[in-house]
């Protein structure tokens, strides 16, 4: 059974930046989703190359078939992990049925983190990154948003009517959002 931690939040909220810390310090593998899709965009001999550039570049939601077979393949790839950390996956109802339908009795949610930040820093992020990602303009960054607010915040909703989710506000320093990261992962990831 893999142990796993969704972490949320809008785009540029920080979740591959804390993730990252979280993997250093913690043990946890991190797996973002964006990347996974990113990388077989890239694959030579990949089918879903054009399709999934045509949905990072609109910010709408890659079917969730292609997303979780990448996840399951690089969670089973991984050795004996304590946790994954599965960042930006769930995005909207698809994810979050597909994901259940692949991973019941193979993953256990932990808790879902949530980075959360006000949108306008969020998109600054994103603008002043410079790593060249086919999203990073102010086009596709209001589809992502949209995309963000009427499919994954309700994503979010569902999981705090469970009580999974761990919020911590990300408009702050990378070392007092990951202070605060420390203690929820302390309290509740045993
Ligand atoms: N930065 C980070 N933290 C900071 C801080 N505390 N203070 C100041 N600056 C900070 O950070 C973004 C930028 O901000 C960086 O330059 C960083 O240095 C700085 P980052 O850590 O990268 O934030 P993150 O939340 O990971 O932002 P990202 O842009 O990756 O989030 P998205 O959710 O938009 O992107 P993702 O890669 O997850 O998805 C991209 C697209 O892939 C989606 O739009 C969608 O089309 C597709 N996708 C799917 O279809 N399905 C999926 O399951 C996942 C993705
Ligand atoms: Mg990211």
């Amino acid at each position: 059974m893999h142990n796993v931690v969704f972490v949320l939040g809008p785009p540029g909220s920080g979740k591959g930046t804390i993730c990252a810390k979280i993997q250093e310090n913690l043990g946890y593998v991190h797996l973002s989703a964006g990347d996974l899709l990113r990388a077989e965009r890239q694959r030579e001999g990949s089918e879903f190359g054009a399709l999934i550039e045509q949905h990072i570049r609109n910010g709408s939601i890659v079917p969730v078939e292609i997303t979780c077979a990448l996840l399951e393949n690089a969670m089973n790839n991984s050795g004996d992990a304590k946790g994954f950390l599965v960042d930006g996956f769930p995005r909207n109802e698809d994810n979050l049925q597909g994901w259940n339908k692949q991973m019941t009795g193979k993953a256990l949610i932990q808790f879902v983190l949530f980075l959360s930040c006000p949108v306008p820093i969020c998109i600054q992020r994103c603008l002043n990154r410079g790593q060249g990602r086919t999203d990073d303009n102010e086009e596709s960054l209001k589809k992502r948003v949209e995309t963000y607010n009427h499919q994954t915040f309700p994503i979010i909703e569902h999981f705090e009517k469970n009580g999974l989710v761990r919020e911590v506000k990300s408009e702050r320093s990378v070392e007092e959002i990951y202070a605060d990261v420390v203690e929820v992962f302390n309290q509740t990831a045993k």
